[in-house]
């Protein structure tokens, strides 16, 4: 795999992301937050999506560790769960909302943590180091397309 040509083509990244197991997908995102954590700024709250990311965020962190790590393979494996169905209806920046809420409960112990030391596989750390040298925009872009296609199609009703 070579995505050394990341700066003119993302989708290099999403391609080598999606191609990365679940569980190196969860590491890749939480290392990715912990390189842009301070630059993100989230939307006011107060809209539907913002309010609904917030809920099931809520609902996640009353969860047992366990049960929190396999919602959020649940999410990226598109399994067909009540919550990953209602985190379908989201849109791409609302999902990454919900992310970056959870990524901010795991550094305060309300979520599952990464497991101490853990190592990023191969490809993973290269795909890392690629979106290291994005920037902010770039790297975004990347979270989003990333999360677009993640959770379950709801049952009906429009994107929120
Ligand atoms: O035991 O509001 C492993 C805008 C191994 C605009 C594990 C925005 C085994 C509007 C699986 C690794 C779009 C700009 C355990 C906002 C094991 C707006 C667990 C931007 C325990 C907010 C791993 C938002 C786990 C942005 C649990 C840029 C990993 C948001 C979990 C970015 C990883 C959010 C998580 C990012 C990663 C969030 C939760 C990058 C979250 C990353």
């Amino acid at each position: 795999m070579t995505i050394a040509n990341l700066h003119d083509n993302m989708t290099d990244a999403l391609q080598a992301f999606r191609r990365l197991n679940v569980d190196d997908q969860l590491a890749l995102l939480w290392f990715v937050y912990t390189k842009m954590g301070s630059s993100i700024t989230p939307a006011a709250p107060g809209s539907a999506g913002v309010e609904i990311a917030e809920s099931l965020f809520n609902r996640v962190k009353g969860m047992s560790h366990e049960e929190q790590l396999q919602v959020q393979r649940d999410l990226l494996s598109n399994a067909d769960t009540e919550i990953a169905r209602e985190y379908g209806s989201l849109s791409a920046n609302t999902k990454l909302l919900f992310w970056y809420r959870l990524a901010q409960g795991m550094e305060s112990a309300a979520i599952v943590p990464m497991p101490p030391n853990y190592e990023l596989n191969t490809q993973a750390k290269e795909l890392l180091t690629a979106l290291e040298g994005a920037d902010f925009g770039q790297q975004i872009n990347f979270l989003r397309d990333a999360v677009l296609p993640t959770g379950a199609e709801p049952k009906s009703g429009a994107e929120i």
